[in-house]
């Protein structure tokens, strides 16, 4: 199936192809003014378009020829006033048929007739008997098929009358099945009459380049009438197009004589078009093997190809596709972010905990420095200094009690001695003296060892309550001082009770 597609398409190709070296061959045209209208200026002031004569719901304007208008049963149609004197022409029109609906109706006709037709005739807004070529692009499907719009061509000689109820399909010459209504640009049709070969070239107004055109048919052996006239017609129905011509342009063959012989091609055109002949009947007969060795697949032909709307619902379901995938991106995307953002957050909060756990807040205008606590063994160093500091100070205090009553037990020796004779105060002082030096001494070489115990155990002495050997010394030195007063006040008493004796 697939090779045979393939197969099909490089063939259509090749034909086209063919074709267009056919045509190409230069065969040199000259543009019929008389036959031809495209604007700007299509119509003068009065609304007639020159060499043309329109009739029937026509109208035309400056930029175009509205045929028939969105309007139900309308018809009209525009007819060359002369007859053409040119055998072989070519005949480029643009033109537009929209509507709003979905479907339209009825559809536009080209003409090549002996004689001109109506204006409002029963075959697309014309004649529906005529002599000659009509060329029909049918909006509206009246036999149901599920065909339309469709372009086809009927060669008629006046005797048939054209049958709408099978779309005319029982008296087309050749035809194509192209949609021509809504479209962003111009449709376009070439019709070429050279040599008894129709062919119409298809351009679909996709885009508005000039080479997009493709073949729709291609009819030999064609005969139309000598000096026909040109024309064109549209009709409405229940349903309405507008149907308006934007440019007829006429150009015709110049031919050495009226219409050239086979003889009269030259060796390259014959030889090109026995090759094309040649290709086509290989084709045809490859066709039809192809038929007859897989007959069920000759009904689903069309099935082959992908129409415009399976096209755009791909499109979209693609898109949509990919509109998915983003969104699911981006959903974990969020999740990560939510993720971390959570861990960040509880370990904020550990951090938190610890720090007011461990560490008391700073006074105010102190900034905390760490490492700079007292510690315990330091604290305990300070409390044996003081206990020992408090026990030399007790030792220091009973030793100078001792001194003190050894002073009084001194005196009052001195005093139940019985003596007549009065001692010298000198002595006693002088021995009371020495003996205070020594204990003095005694004291302060204790009071050196202690200090330096001191010293060794336990470091400095801590700021708090210290009490030093000087103020020791300071008290023993006013006891002292005391303790010399009251013994001079006593030898100074002794000596006045005396002097009673
Ligand atoms: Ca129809
Ligand atoms: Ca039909």
């Amino acid at each position: 199936m697939e090779r045979l597609v393939k197969f099909l398409n490089i063939s259509s190709v090749v034909l086209l192809l063919f074709v267009s070296l056919v045509s190409s061959i230069k065969v040199p045209k000259r543009f019929e003014y008389k036959y031809s209208f495209k604007p700007p200026y299509l119509a003068q002031k009065d609304g007639s378009v020159p060499f043309w004569e329109y009739g029937g719901n026509a109208i035309a304007s400056s930029e175009s020829v509205r045929l028939a208008p969105s309007l139900r049963s309308q018809k009209g149609a525009i007819w060359t006033k002369n007859p053409v004197n040119f055998d072989s022409w070519e005949v480029d029109i643009a033109f537009r048929i929209s509507g709003r609906g979905r479907i339209g109706a009825d559809g536009m006709a080209f003409w090549y007739t002996q004689n001109k037709g109506a204006y409002d005739g029963e075959a697309f807004g014309s004649s529906d008997q005529w002599t000659g070529l009509g060329i029909f692009f049918d909006s509206f499907d009246n036999d149901n098929k599920h065909n339309n719009p469709y372009i086809f061509s009927i060669v008629n000689d006046g005797s048939v009358k054209f049958y709408h109820q099978d779309d005319g399909s029982t008296q087309q010459l050749a035809g194509c099945l192209r949609d021509f209504r809504n479209k962003p640009f111009p449709t376009r049709a070439k019709i070429d009459y050279y040599n008894n070969v129709l062919t119409l070239l298809f351009h679909n107004g996709m885009t508005n380049n000039e080479q997009d055109y493709e073949l729709c048919f291609r009819a030999e052996n064609v005969v139309l009438p000598k000096n026909g006239y040109f024309g064109l017609s549209a009709a409405t129905g229940g349903l309405a197009d507008d149907h308006d011509v934007i440019h007829f342009l006429t150009s015709s063959y110049i031919t050495a004589g009226s219409v050239p012989s086979q003889s009269g091609l030259t060796d390259e055109q014959q030889k090109l078009q026995k090759e094309y002949m040649e290709y086509q009947a290989k084709l045809e007969q490859q066709k039809e093997e192809y038929k007859s060795s897989h007959p069920k697949a000759e009904e689903n032909v069309e099935d082959w190809f992908e129409t415009e709307y399976q096209r755009e619902y791909k499109q979209l379901f693609q898109g949509l596709i990919n509109i998915h995938d983003t969104a699911k991106q981006m959903d974990k995307k969020l999740d990560e972010i939510v993720g971390k953002q959570e861990r960040t957050i509880s370990l904020v909060s550990q951090q938190h905990g610890a720090v007011g756990a461990n560490i008391p807040p700073p006074p105010p205008g102190q900034p905390a420095v760490a490492g700079e606590s007292i510690r315990r063994h330091e604290v305990d160093a300070m409390f044996n200094n003081q206990n020992q500091i408090v026990n030399t100070v007790r030792e220091l205090r009973q030793f100078i009690l001792e001194i003190k009553q050894r002073i009084d037990t001194v005196i009052n020796n001195q005093a139940k001695a019985p003596t007549a004779q009065v001692q010298a105060v000198g002595y006693d002082t002088q021995a009371l003296i020495n003996e205070m030096r020594d204990g003095l001494n005694h004291v302060k070489s204790n009071m050196a060892q202690m200090a330096s115990q001191t010293g060794q155990g336990g470091g400095s002495c801590p700021q708090v309550s210290c009490v030093t050997v000087t103020t020791v010394l300071v008290i023993v030195a006013v006891q002292l001082a005391i303790i010399l007063g009251y013994n001079v006040y006593r030898d100074s008493k002794d000596n006045q009770s005396k002097k009673f004796y």
